[in-house]
């Protein structure tokens, strides 16, 4: 297909920690299908990590790494921008006009902020509560037709259609309403430990959580643990059985097969033998994506460069859009502004001109 005919997807992971399962089979793993047939922009939303306190040279080192991981998930950053949120300023410029067609109330009723804000108590800063309007912007600026996320960023996608909406309503057309692209199967993994809670980078159960870099033993030893229930048999039921359900849908994703098929291959024998399984088809599913990472990593001018490529890809589209934008709230037209290059050239105020 054209490209020219082709639609538009746009979806970011926060460099907060290590990339999890749930992060892959919620996300990444659509990203990779669909990056066939569609105009992808994948970035690395290392704007909004900073919304909870990060250790600098643990954010730098995560955002270079989760690069890495979506280009050995599969992501060819040769046909895909794939790219880094605070390079391209475009974000934070349009975040706060956006800002500006949000309401209090609508911010005030995000889950993930009233979560993040709980767990968070002592550091309840405004970037958590404007976090849905830079993803907005993230989203809207690049006229993204489809945005894959797992279940618990639904309510962000609905408040971007809301503030897109609104601000065509006074504007005229300016944004495309993007859809979310939610799988049907692996939209919500849960935590092994706490089959209640989603499997979070930055949950507190200890081996709750598997990550994408962790070492084959580890992984089977955490699926080995993982809480299942007091029956015996492998039956999908989230309700009444979250632990056996999730790893149900862990296998089925990890090894292509049907729930139907999962049940019938499990039916007559114990959790052991079906926890084993999940954790070998976990294993097998991450082993070449981490290998491929670890390989990437060693070659970090070649990180920089690919994330350097895709911030100009990206910044041309998002501009584009600004600039727009701009200029239906009556903005003066932004001039051209001096690179870092010419900044020995430009006198500053009070100086003599150079
Ligand atoms: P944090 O704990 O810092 O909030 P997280 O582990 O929840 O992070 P995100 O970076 O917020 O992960 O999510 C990245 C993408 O993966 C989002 O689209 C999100 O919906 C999806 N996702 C995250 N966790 C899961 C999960 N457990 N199951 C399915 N999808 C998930
Ligand atoms: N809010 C999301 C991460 C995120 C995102 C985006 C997802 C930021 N910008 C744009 C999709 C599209 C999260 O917390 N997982």
């Amino acid at each position: 297909m054209a490209n020219a005919e082709k639609k538009t997807i746009l979806s970011g992971i926060q460099s907060s920690g290590a990339l999890t399962l749930g992060s892959y089979i919620g996300a990444i793993r659509n990203w990779v299908e669909l990056a066939e047939d569609y105009s992808c922009y994948y970035c690395i939303v290392d704007m909004h990590a900073i919304t909870v306190r990060q250790d600098p040279e643990t954010l730098r080192r995560n955002t270079l790494t989760q690069l890495a991981q979506y280009i050995a998930a599969g992501l060819d950053p040769e046909k895909c921008a794939l790219f880094i949120q605070s390079h391209v300023p475009a974000h934070a410029e349009l975040a706060w006009a956006l800002g500006c067609y949000t309401m209090f109330g609508e911010l005030g009723r995000m889950i993930q902020f009233k979560e993040k804000s709980a767990k968070n108590a002592d550091n309840v800063n405004a970037g958590l509560f404007t976090y849905p309007v830079l993803m907005a912007a993230d989203i809207l600026l690049y006229q993204a037709d489809l945005v894959p996320i797992g279940e618990d960023q639904k309510q962000h996608l609905e408040l971007t259609r809301d503030v897109a909406q609104r601000f065509n309503g006074v504007y005229g057309e300016t944004f495309k309403l993007p859809e979310p692209y939610i799988p049907k199967i692996g939209a919500r993994i849960m935590d092994l430990q706490a089959p209640e809670n989603k499997m979070s980078k930055s949950s507190s159960s200890s081996g709750g959580c598997v990550c994408l870099m962790d070492k084959p033993e580890e992984i089977l030893r955490a699926f080995k643990r993982a809480v299942t229930d007091s029956g015996a048999q492998v039956r999908f039921n989230p309700e009444s059985k979250p632990g056996v359900s999730n790893l149900m849908e862990i296998y089925a994703v990890c090894s292509g097969k049907t729930l139907p098929d999962v049940e019938r291959e499990f039916s007559g024998r114990g959790y052991g033998d079906f926890k084993k399984a999940v954790g070998e088809a976990v294993v097998e599913t991450l082993r070449p994506m981490r290998e491929e990472a670890e390989r990437l990593l060693e070659d970090r001018a070649y990180l920089e460069k690919m994330c350097a490529d895709g911030a100009r890809r990206a910044a041309l589209t998002a501009d584009k859009t600004l600039r727009l934008v701009y200029e239906k709230l009556g903005f003066v037209a932004k001039p051209a502004l001096p690179s870092e290059a010419d900044a020995n050239t430009i006198a500053k105020p009070g100086e003599a001109a150079i």
